[in-house]
């Protein structure tokens, strides 16, 4: 039983971007929005998958009879001088054998639609935070995140103790990323790599977009080889992001976790491995355990804007209280005296922008997608799942 359990998972395992997570994600919104028919099929095709698995290192020279649910064009990756110099990189620098690579890429098909997800929004409405997070602050959400916790409410302790990242943010990541796993994506990993790295639009940032997909194209193949699971089998989102908390190929491999210790990190079936690989995470990209309590705190700003170039400072904490206090910026007077803090702002739209500072714990979650809206709805959903079950 075990073995089928762990193989399903290996299998089945879809991979967070960024920062890793961060830096590549796709909104979660459209992360959800590529998801819809997969959970039905991903047993058939874990179980399709699972008969081909491999002992050896070597990645597999032909793929396995997984079922795809969407269209995608057979493109001959190998036209492509790219390609090959990828192939070329991956033989040399890490051992892979060229006719296996090129056995994968002679099978691996175009996917448009992630080409056309990946373009840039049209300009349009302005930023507002009610309404984005209204989409995460909601009845099936929250409901679906009080039975996640009760359910995994030993792990997501294991996990506090461990790495001391309470279980209400480790449960506001999973829930925004997937609903809990619900839309964890249908795409072969490969495919929507290949077309991202190789074919990505024309847009500004398109080279240093190509060079991330690139590595995590790599990343993916590395994974695959170092947990013997075949590439075709891992399934993500359009931007190849895997499983219920969505990480990127390179982040599994850097942050992922086997916190059920069965041997596999199965990011996509198993809650437990990604409860511990989202607070290795928040860990790794510096959530302070020692400070307890809240990491935002309601501010106000006052009219003569001396605070505005605080805005600019990255996604850091970096003031002392008295310095936000001398730019205007006032606060309850609870907040921990010695943390360091950063100014965030939430734009709303025709309304009034809402302010608040921030300590590490808020800036270590947007590491995981780079947005204060996405942040600030992973603690509110959290909270907000934590006071349904009743603290
Ligand atoms: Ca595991």
């Amino acid at each position: 039983m075990k073995s089928i359990v762990s193989l399903f998972a290996a299998l089945a395992l879809a991979l967070v971007p960024v920062g890793p997570a961060a830096a590549a994600k796709e909104p979660p919104s459209q992360s959800a929005k590529a998801k819809s028919k997969a959970k039905a099929k991903a047993g058939k095709k874990a179980k399709a998958g699972k008969r081909v698995a491999v002992k050896s290192k070597r990645v597999p020279k032909a793929a396995p009879a997984v079922v795809i649910d969407y269209d995608g064009e057979h493109h001959n990756f190998l036209e492509w001088q790219a390609v090959r110099e990828f192939i070329d990189e991956m033989a040399s620098e890490h051992g892979f054998e060229r006719a296996e690579l090129e056995s994968l890429f002679g099978q691996a098909r175009f996917i448009d639609s992630a080409v056309q997800l990946v373009k840039p929004a049209p300009p349009g409405k302005p930023k507002n935070w009610e309404l984005y997070s209204s989409r995460f602050i909601e009845p099936i959400r929250i409901a679906a995140g009080v039975r996640f916790w009760n359910e995994h409410a030993d792990a997501l302790a294991r996990a506090e103790a461990a790495y001391g990242v309470p279980a209400d943010i480790i449960v506001g990541i999973i829930g925004v990323e997937t609903i809990y796993g619900r839309d964890t994506g249908k795409f072969r990993v490969l495919d929507t790599l290949a077309t991202l790295a190789f074919a990505y639009p024309e847009t500004p940032n398109r080279a240093s977009r190509m060079r991330f997909f690139r590595s995590e194209l790599a990343n993916t193949l590395l994974f695959a080889r170092e947990h013997k699971v075949e590439p075709f089998s891992l399934l993500g989102s359009f931007a190849g992001a895997v499983g219920m908390p969505q990480f990127m190929p390179g982040s599994i491999l850097k942050f992922g976790v086997d916190f059920n210790q069965d041997g596999q990190i199965d990011l996509r079936n198993s809650a437990e491995d990604a409860i511990g690989s989202v607070a290795n995470f928040l860990v790794q990209h510096g959530w302070n355990p020692e400070h307890r309590g809240t990491p935002v705190y309601p501010a106000e700003v006052s009219p003569n804007r001396a605070w505005e170039p605080l805005l600019d400072l990255g996604l850091a904490a970096t003031l002392r209280p008295e310095q936000l206090r001398a730019a205007g910026v006032s606060f309850a007077p609870g907040l921990p005296s010695e943390r360091l803090y950063g100014l965030v702002d939430l734009q709303n739209g025709a309304e009034a922008t809402e302010y608040w500072v921030a300590d590490d714990n808020f800036f270590a979650i947007t590491k995981y997608n780079r947005s204060y809206f996405y942040a600030m709805s992973v603690i509110e959903l959290g909270r907000t799942v934590r006071a349904s079950r009743g603290g």
